[in-house]
């Protein structure tokens, strides 16, 4: 039945393909994103999520520290970066940083998810002394920091190798990369809403050098803004590219754009289907990315729930204190309890696995 449903759709040859995990073209990418038939791109999305991650649905216990929305990039997508001038500034210390850590000691937090701005004046050694410092507060504590973008400044005002860099922020106590300010990779689109911002071919050369000294990242793509379908479809072939070369990225997420309080606030929030696209197409076609994240605190708890039957094997997590998507209009919750993730994915008619930042299975529900 389902074959019938897939041809009817026009996807019988990228049908196909799937069964005989053949690699899917850009062409092909392309036509699932024009799909009109959600049904049919979501059953082929589910098809390589269940080969790959079987019934499993992956959560974590984090928690997001954002230290400073100075910025000195000023994106139009985005709300949360501000001029050092402006009165919505903010930054904290490195004792500020560490006392948020120390405030919730008590939960089985097991991932710090720590990004900020590019701050036009922090010293290399704040962020240094940031990771030991919540390393001392919380020593067990896997802390997934500072997109591509920041690595890039921090190597810049360091006036050392991005080598050396990573090499530095891992002995402080870096364990991982988060897969923000990737947006989407295509000079038009940064020249358009992100222009002081590093290139793609930046982002990717930064993900890669982390991967080649062993550090592992994550990946997204921002969109639902002015972006094409065919600048996604190449977005997603630049991550696939580097997966192949490097193997270091563990999952991708797509961000669904949220325009309030952006210099894009004329534009529409993405819609259900669009975000269900995104998801299931980036699982067809990242043939080699072993997760796709639904992040609920962008597309919804619902949204996100549907969504691991369209291509996600992980939900993210309890998050708390969510501000970058907020600032941007965001109406989800600012965090999420160990029991509503596990009712969500259990109505799912999934296998919730709690799981480290890189993967390893803490406990099986
Ligand atoms: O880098 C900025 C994006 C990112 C908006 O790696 C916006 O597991 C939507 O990267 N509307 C930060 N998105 C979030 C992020 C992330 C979140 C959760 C998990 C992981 C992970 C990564 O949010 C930014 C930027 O790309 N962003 N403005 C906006 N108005």
């Amino acid at each position: 039945m389902q074959r019938r449903m897939v041809a009817a759709a026009g996807l019988g040859d990228i049908h196909d393909k799937i069964l005989a995990q053949e690699r899917l073209t850009p062409a092909d990418g392309l036509r699932l994103f024009e799909s009109p038939d959600l049904l049919a791109v979501g059953y082929l999305a589910n098809l390589v999520r269940e080969r790959l991650n079987g019934r499993r649905a992956y959560f974590i216990y984090n928690q997001h520290i954002n230290y400073s929305n100075i910025c000195t990039n000023l994106c139009k997508f985005c709300a949360f970066g501000k001029d050092k001038s402006s009165d919505l500034a903010y930054e904290m210390s490195v004792a500020e940083v560490a006392a948020k850590v120390l405030e919730r000691l008590d939960e089985p937090i097991t991932e710090i998810h720590l990004v900020g701005g590019i701050h036009p004046d922090f010293p290399y050694s704040y962020y240094l002394d940031m990771l030991a410092a919540i390393k001392e507060a919380r020593p067990g504590i896997h802390i997934q920091a500072f997109t591509c973008v920041e690595i890039a400044h921090l190597a810049e005002i360091s006036g050392q190798s991005l080598e050396k860099t990573l090499t530095d922020l891992v002995a402080a106590g870096l364990g991982s990369i988060p897969g923000g300010g990737a947006e989407v990779f295509a000079p038009r689109i940064r020249k358009l809403t992100c222009e002081k911002k590093l290139s793609g071919e930046g982002w990717i050369e930064v993900a890669k050098t982390a991967h080649r000294l062993g550090i592992k990242s994550n990946a997204t793509m921002l969109y639902g803004h002015i972006e094409t379908l065919e600048e996604r479809v190449e977005h997603l072939a630049m991550l696939r590219d580097a997966q192949d070369e490097t193997g270091g990225f563990l999952t991708f997420i797509p961000l669904a754009f949220h325009p309030k309080n952006t210099e894009l606030s004329q534009l529409s929030r993405s819609t259900g289907v669009d975000d269900l696209k995104n998801i299931a197409v980036a699982r067809c076609f990242l043939d080699n990315f072993p997760h796709i994240k639904a992040y609920w605190v962008m597309i919804g708890p619902k949204l996100a729930q549907v969504a691991l039957s369209f291509g996600a094997d992980d939900i993210d997590g309890t998050v708390k204190e969510e501000i970058i998507t907020h600032m941007a209009g965001a109406d989800t919750d600012q965090a999420m309890t160990t029991s509503q993730l596990l009712r969500l994915i259990r109505e799912a008619g999934r296998i919730p696995v709690e799981r480290t930042t890189l993967y390893d299975v803490i406990r099986e529900y």
